[in-house]
């Protein structure tokens, strides 16, 4: 109790923003290398994020977000290699694709065994830490102080685990990971050493609980919902099968949020009640005091069909976005901390996410597709020394390659094994975007799961993106995403088409051989657990 206390005293001191830190030299004079601070948010779309200039983020800005791209790059074409959540970070930790690392879909335990980016750093003398999500099950390997969310992490009064110990810590998730960042950069790290510090928020992942004081942030504002929002998947199978469209997926009360009547502050359809139950009594009160008036507003306007759709678009993105807004705050607290202390002189400093995510686009949520908004990755970096400020990278880059890039900047031995390519070349224009490559593959595996989508795998250049649906469907669909951004028409059997569809297998096989893609990548699930997993998930 008494280690609460104190660690809730020293989170608000913290908070105060009163003591500005001496300055601090380079710390590795001797072989320049920089310290590598990496925040990486959970599902956050790109579309969410204003340095991206999408019409949805120009109402909800993330000006400190924001200020990164505009102290260093913005990449304009970074993807996922299987957009989901424990995969794409085993393949940030690895710079392996999941086939090779081993961490296919999410629920797997990732082999903490198998060489890693902080044990690369560890090698060459870097000091290397980790705090929020993990979500890889097993503990994390090669960090010299981690403190990690248990499992997908709760946005209230979250559990955390250090050590041996779990611990529930009173507060709003992002804020807390925030402030464990800032606490080891200011008080547990030696200053003798380069280090890499990674903070890993939950938000804005599912199910979107805003802090209470970002609770009624987007109330009165409309946000523009995709013109894609009530798409009937014309050609596209595996969309039409899928359990992850906003206005017959979310759950009512858990996701949305509603009430089951006037007046109430009982939730309809809430499967996971402990995200709400391990709220203290005045956070539940002054949450219910914000949503019982909106969701009375409801009940009035007595909504059906596609009114009642838009409604629910409404309140996913106001939350959403709300979400979001804590974890620019905390990108501007460790901003600031690196740029009062001196450190931002000689720190690469990225911005990222797990995955890409859908505001609506599709009528989706969630992410899994390979279509681009759940392919796409944010990044932005800075780095004063080689980056220059204000600048963009359009070249098919991928998380595939941040190990690599990080190991890079480090001074580091790239190992052979790894996949990926470091982003350095482009960074000092010593490769063009266009050499860089010309395809990046991909492949998700997590079906039968949540939300239904079918295994597929696939390559996207900077022009087509071709995909295979696989398992209890066999569905390719290309598109030309000069003439087709959005994806709304598959080209994959049309005439004008087929020299490039002939182009866009080849290109595939052969990326496939380069990494090492066998056979036993293309199981197929049982019928039987199929069906099963349609019940459950319904
Ligand atoms: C949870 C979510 C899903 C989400 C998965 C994976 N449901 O199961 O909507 O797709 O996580 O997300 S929830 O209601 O329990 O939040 S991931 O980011 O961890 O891959
Ligand atoms: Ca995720």
């Amino acid at each position: 109790l008494l280690f609460f206390s104190l660690f809730i005293i020293s989170v608000s001191f913290i908070s105060c923003k009163n003591n500005t830190p001496e300055k601090e030299e380079n710390r590795d004079q001797e072989t320049q290398r920089p310290n590598i601070v990496f925040i990486m948010t959970d599902d956050h779309a790109a579309q969410a994020i204003s340095a991206y200039g999408h019409p949805v983020s120009k109402l909800a800005p993330t000006p400190n977000i924001d200020r990164i791209a505009q102290n260093g790059v913005k990449f304009n074409n970074n993807f996922c290699t299987n957009s989901i959540c424990g995969p794409s970070r085993a393949v940030i930790l690895t710079g392996k694709h999941s086939h090779e690392n081993g961490f296919r879909m999410n629920g797997e335990v990732f082999d903490g065994s198998q060489p890693t980016l902080p044990k690369f750093l560890k090698e060459v003398g870097y000091q290397t830490a980790l705090v929020g999500k993990w979500h890889l099950h097993g503990l994390p390997e090669g960090f010299d102080h981690w403190n990690i969310l248990v499992d997908q992490g709760n946005y209230y009064n979250p559990d955390f685990i250090k050590g041996k110990d779990t611990t529930r810590i009173e507060g709003y998730a992002t804020d807390i990971i925030t402030e464990m960042g800032l606490d080891w950069l200011r008080n547990n790290r030696s200053k003798e050493k380069p280090f890499m510090l990674m903070v890993q928020h939950k938000a804005p992942h599912r199910n979107w609980m805003p802090a209470l004081r970002h609770i009624n942030k987007y109330d009165s504002i409309e946000f523009p919902l995709p013109e894609s929002y009530f798409s009937d998947h014309e050609g596209q199978v595996a969309a039409q099968q899928q359990l992850q469209t906003i206005y017959e997926d979310m759950y009512e009360g858990h996701d949305l949020k509603m009430s089951v009547a006037k007046g109430s502050d009982s939730l309809r359809h809430n499967p996971w009640k402990t995200d709400f139950e391990r709220m203290t009594k005045e956070q539940r009160d002054t949450w219910n005091d914000s949503y019982r008036p909106k969701n009375d507003a409801f009940h009035e306007a007595n909504l059906s069909g596609k009114e009642l759709a838009k409604w629910k678009g409404q309140r996913y993105l106001r939350d959403y976005l709300a979400t979001v807004a804590s974890v620019d705050e905390g990108v501007g607290e460790i901003l600031d901390y690196l740029e009062e202390s001196g450190l931002a002189e000689n720190t690469l400093l990225v911005y990222t996410t797990d995955q890409g995510f859908y505001l609506g686009e599709k009528g989706f949520f969630d992410k899994r597709f390979m279509y681009e908004e759940s392919l796409a990755m944010p990044m932005l970096m800075q780095f004063p020394g080689e980056i220059e400020a204000g600048s963009e990278i359009n070249a098919l880059t991928q998380n595939l390659d941040f190990a690599p890039t990080f190991l890079d900047f480090a001074n580091a031995a790239i190992p052979e094994d790894m996949q990926g390519k470091s982003l350095r070349t482009l960074l000092n224009n010593s490769v063009s975007d266009a050499d860089f490559r010309n395809a990046i593959y991909y492949h998700y595996y997590d079906f039968p799961a949540f939300h239904m989508v079918k295994r597929h795998y696939g390559i996207r250049t900077n022009r087509f993106k071709l995909i295979h649906f696989y398992d209890d469907i066999d569905e390719w669909e290309l598109y030309d995403l000069k003439e087709d951004p959005k994806e709304m028409t598959n080209i994959y059997n049309h005439p004008d088409y087929a020299s490039i569809r002939e182009e866009m297998h080849k290109s595939l096989d052969s990326l496939q051989q380069e990494y090492k893609v066998t056979e036993t990548e293309f199981k197929t699930t049982p019928e039987k657990q199929v069906e099963r997993a349609y019940r459950n998930f319904a």
